[in-house]
């Protein structure tokens, strides 16, 4: 874990390290990916049986073997226990009631020219969702997926999930059911991908593409973009924590210790005004991490990419923040709402003591789909609009096209479109 101080001469420099600091290390797959995408483009449902048995290690008996029925839907969901089931339910409550208030009014206006000139929102027809298998198979993340998609009003929602070995995680099904997946294959990697933007005789095509996946899922969305729309492509994700002494070390420790957990590559920083408080956080973590399953990862990450940095004052965390444009954001301080006014860049942010990230991760309504990277600066979490586009629309009648006829008439002789300055001149009788 580095320690920075903003009153130290060499803080700077120091700060500039932290930014540049290269924590995504995926490796150059295009090759590969490319090669897959095109034996699916050309092979169909026959190449994604071999790509699967080639990397899943199970071989699907025919095409019809690649998706889920409606019955191995239902028995996962019954083996499911009664906690998991009601934590589940509520997640998913509270993702599609906060997602379906985000949706937006259409527009009309008419106007002083007596043009009526609108914004019409509509849904995607056809929208997938990739899912990665093994550990990293979150099924809060098939929810905070799928549910912006229902809620924008998507009537189909197909989802691939990698099944190694053939098995598949009964929450991931559960959470599909929930969220109003409509049809679940087995299958995963860039042949996913492939199959959801060409699709196959047994896979309609969808329009977008998102949900999280390893360096080639990554690759092969990048490499289809253009003909599906996609998601933006996730790095390690992190989280930025500002507390005030008045905090329980303890509390502070396991928050960043949640980011760490994910992988090694995630970062976790502490911004502190108080230095005996950071260093009790950070005699803290080293206590979790003693009893944390997966301390061999966070453990990685903390020393790795963790970072303690002292600032004289809060409008400082401020703008460290606003340069570090954390993926999450926690403010556990008198007045979070006070210095989440000065915060412009951050995914998502958690406000005062007892809001951990943990709570947006599942249950409070927002989406963890968040901006990674810095890339906050300019870019949002996952939401509804990402589900939706806009049409605009124009009604002009004769007395409204006599107003603004002829400056349109003037724009297009001057760009030497002849026929768009006469398809108005006409009509104006000149
Ligand atoms: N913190 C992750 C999301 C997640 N956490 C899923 C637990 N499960 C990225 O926002
Ligand atoms: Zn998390």
């Amino acid at each position: 874990m580095k320690r920075l101080d903003t009153a130290s001469p060499d803080f700077p420099a120091a700060f500039a390290a932290l930014l540049d600091e290269a924590r995504d290390t995926t490796a150059r797959v295009d090759s590969v990916v490319a090669g897959i995408i095109s034996d699916v483009r050309a092979r169909g449902d026959a190449a994604l049986i071999d790509l699967t048995a080639r990397f899943d290690g199970w071989t699907p008996a025919n095409a019809a073997a690649l998706r889920v029925t409606p019955e191995e839907i239902e028995a996962a969901d019954a083996r499911i226990d009664a906690e998991r089931r009601a934590a589940l339910n509520l997640a998913a409550e509270r993702i599609e009631a906060f997602h379906r208030a985000q949706l937006p009014h259409d527009l009309e206006m008419k106007d002083s020219a007596g043009l009526t000139l609108g914004m019409r929102w509509g849904a995607i027809d056809a929208v997938g969702i990739y899912v990665p298998g093994g550990k990293a198979a979150y099924p809060s993340s098939v929810l905070m997926n799928a549910i912006p998609a229902r809620a924008a009003g998507v009537p189909r929602i197909a989802m691939c999930v990698p099944t190694p070995e053939g098995e598949l995680n009964p929450l991931v099904l559960a959470a599909a059911k929930r969220a109003g997946v409509t049809e679940i294959f087995r299958i995963g990697g860039a042949q996913a991908i492939a199959a959801m933007a060409w699709g196959t005789a047994s896979i309609a095509p969808v329009d977008r593409i998102c949900g999280p996946g390893n360096a080639y899922v990554a690759e092969a969305k990048r490499q289809v973009f253009g003909r599906v729309g996609i998601d933006s492509i996730a790095g390690p994700s992190e989280v930025v924590v500002i507390a005030d002494a008045d905090n329980d070390p303890r509390h502070v420790a396991v928050d960043l210790l949640a980011q760490a957990e994910h992988d090694e590559s995630a970062q976790s920083i502490l911004i502190a005004r108080d230095a005996a408080f950071a260093d009790a956080v950070a005699t803290a973590v080293e206590e979790e991490l003693k009893h944390l399953p997966r301390a061999a990862i966070a453990g990685e990450s903390w020393r790795r990419h963790g970072a303690v940095i002292l600032v004289r004052s809060l409008d400082e965390a401020a703008d460290l923040t606003n340069r570090l444009a954390p993926e999450h954001l926690q403010l556990m301080v008198a007045e979070p709402r006070a210095l989440l006014a000065r915060v412009r860049h951050a995914g998502a942010a958690f406000l005062g003591r007892y809001c951990p990230e943990a709570v947006g991760d599942y249950v409070a309504g927002p989406n963890h789909v968040l901006p990674t990277g810095r890339t906050a600066r300019f870019a949002s979490g996952l939401s509804v609009y990402d589900f939706l586009k806009r049409t605009t629309w124009v009604e002009a009648d004769e007395a409204a096209l006599a107003v603004v006829g002829p400056a349109a008439v003037a724009l297009g002789e001057a760009e030497g479109l002849t026929a768009h300055a006469r398809s108005v001149a006409l009509r104006l009788g000149g």
